[in-house]
């Protein structure tokens, strides 16, 4: 076994009861209950039906389906079988499938059965020989052939540095960059966020973290999996998220993760209490701002100081606010840089700013990714030349250490913790009859945080109508991405140089979904 796989680290967490439950499913017709064993045995029979394909060492395996225990199992499985996870959003549609089958060239995809048709096209297109279907009722292709597998497996040996998974995230501009994450990366970060969030082991009394984020990004994928796995903590599964379900099972639990969206989600319910919190030992929030009226209300509320991190999928986990103690938690602050992780921040010319000054956060470590999958300019030009990656997020260092986010250079929208790229959404707007040009920007939402809206201009002659614009988006891109309104104007307003002043749109609209 070697010590660089991170599967292996994962494993030899588990506890040595493996008889004891790991996962417990909340929202299937019937409790579903996983155990250590059923992780262990599911995954070295995924495992060995990856090694019966014969696969060259490092395949990627490509991922579009709904979440469910199993969807995990696989992740855990191409990890033990020495190949690359590139897990997608379900909501991605065929345009934006296309692209990352043909950019990554998976030599295995794994899909929900009622996609398989049009996946495979595009699967075999871009050179894939085998496709899968798993489903979230346990059924499919996937564990249909896996039940053929013998029950252990020895995980691949590999070094930190090799490749473990690929997440796309979207360009300002052009087409989506894959983010190639080593084994050492999510391993190094899984550990230090073991110490500094202090996980208890069940020798230590144990902790049961709700699970109620996708598994396709970082956040819910690595933060929270592999902070339960590398823990031998037990897991309530929701496959999707619930305020009232959820906190119905906030009494059994210990900690929870969750973009802002979620905690304004909950503080919507009357059943979010003091009392129902009285177990909980952590409340964890990231990828997107978290209001500091969220941060205050929920302390009110739940008597429970919410800490705020920072990420990125090119980083992994980057910086925490405080565990101990959780009055050092400040809102509106994402807190210190994480143990051996180095954070700072520099000006237009590339120069380390005092305490306070606000600039562009620079960043390095062991959780930084390897570079962007066959994109060696786009990942030179991200990476100073000593060597730190450029986030794009704009900021501050306080004396006191505490690092805030104001804002980011890069052109990007976050909504629900989704990131939406305005160049790709004016790309497919501009490509539209009719439409001369387009902008796109985000406006405050009481609900996502932010808003994708869209400002359009018609060609001379032609009548555009905003809702059927709408309507065309829909089913062309990921529904979290179309616009939540789109307005038709004469102009877009612009500078003497000719660019468009996306701060003016973004200040006439910016009362359209504000609380
Ligand atoms: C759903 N809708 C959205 C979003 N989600 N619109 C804008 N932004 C969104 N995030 C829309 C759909 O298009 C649909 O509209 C309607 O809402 C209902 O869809 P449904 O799927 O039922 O929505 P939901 O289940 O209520 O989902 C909301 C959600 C979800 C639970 C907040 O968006 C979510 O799970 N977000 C978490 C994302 C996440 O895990 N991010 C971490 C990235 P229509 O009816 O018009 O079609 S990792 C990261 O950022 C870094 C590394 C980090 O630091 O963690
Ligand atoms: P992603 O591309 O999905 O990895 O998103 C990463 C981006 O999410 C970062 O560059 C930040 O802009 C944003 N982000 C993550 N966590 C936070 C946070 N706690 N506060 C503000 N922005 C955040």
């Amino acid at each position: 076994m070697s010590k660089g796989n991170l599967f292996t680290a994962l494993r030899a967490a588990f506890p040595a009861d493996l008889d004891q439950v790991a996962i417990e499913t909340a929202d299937t017709p019937q409790p579903l209950y996983y155990t250590w064993r059923d992780l262990d045995r599911g995954t070295a029979m995924m495992a060995n039906l990856l090694d019966s394909l014969k696969l060259p060492a490092a395949s990627r395996v490509a991922v579009q389906v709904e979440k469910s225990v199993e969807a995990l199992m696989l992740y855990l499985a191409v990890l033990r079988a020495g190949h690359v996870y590139l897990p997608l959003n379900n909501a991605y549609q065929a345009s934006e499938i296309e692209y990352f089958l043909g950019n990554a060239e998976p030599a295995v995809v794994v899909c929900a059965g009622r996609h398989f048709g049009w996946v495979s096209q595009l699967a075999f297109k871009a050179g894939t020989r085998h496709v899968f279907t798993l489903d979230d009722d346990r059924s499919g292709t996937l564990l249909e052939r896996t039940a053929f597998h013998a029950d252990t497996h020895e995980p691949v040996r590999c070094r930190s540095d090799d490749l473990a998974a690929i997440l796309y995230t979207s360009g300002t501009t052009g087409r989506s960059k894959g983010a190639m994450l080593t084994h050492g990366n999510l391993l190094s970060n899984a550990q230090v966020l073991k110490d500094c969030w202090g996980w208890r082991t069940p020798a230590q009394g144990g902790d049961v973290l709700i699970h109620a984020l996708p598994i396709f990004h970082v956040h819910g994928l690595f933060v929270a999996c592999h902070g339960a796995l590398l823990n031998g903590s037990r897991m309530i599964w929701f496959a999707k998220f619930d305020p009232k379900a959820v906190i119905a099972r906030l009494p059994e639990a210990t900690v929870f993760m969750g973009v802002p969206t979620l905690y304004v989600r909950m503080l919507g319910e009357a059943a979010l209490t003091r009392e129902t919190c009285r177990n909980m030992r952590l409340f964890v929030s990231g990828s997107a701002p978290l209001l500091l009226e969220t941060f205050r209300d929920w302390q009110q509320r739940t008597g429970h100081t919410i800490l705020e991190r920072y990420g990125m999928s090119e980083t992994v986990m980057l910086t925490s606010n405080p565990y101990a103690p959780a009055s050092g938690r400040r809102g509106g602050t994402v807190g210190f840089p994480l143990p051996g992780v180095g954070v700072r921040v520099c000006d237009d010319q590339g120069l380390p700013m005092a305490a306070g000054d606000i600039g562009g956060i620079e960043v390095k470590g062991p959780n930084v990714f390897r570079g962007y999958w066959r994109m060696p300019e786009k990942t030179a030009d991200e990476f100073t030349n000593d060597g730190w990656f450029k986030t794009g997020d704009v900021g501050r260092i306080d004396a006191d250490g505490y690092v805030t986010i104001v804002g980011r250079s890069k052109d990007l929208i976050i909504s629900g913790g989704y990131n939406v790229y305005p160049a790709e959404i004016e790309g497919y707007l501009n490509d539209m009859p009719g439409v001369a040009e387009s902008a796109v920007v985000g406006v405050p939402h009481a609900d996502f945080g932010e808003a994708v809206i869209a400002v359009v201009v018609a060609k001379p002659g032609a009548a555009l109508d905003a809702q059927a614009l709408i309507a065309a988006l829909k089913g062309r891109i990921a529904n979290f991405k179309v616009p939540k309104a789109v307005f038709v104007v004469p102009d877009l307003p612009r500078n003497a140089m000719g660019k468009v002043q996306k701060n003016l749109l973004r200040e006439q609209h910016r009362a359209l979904f504000a609380r």
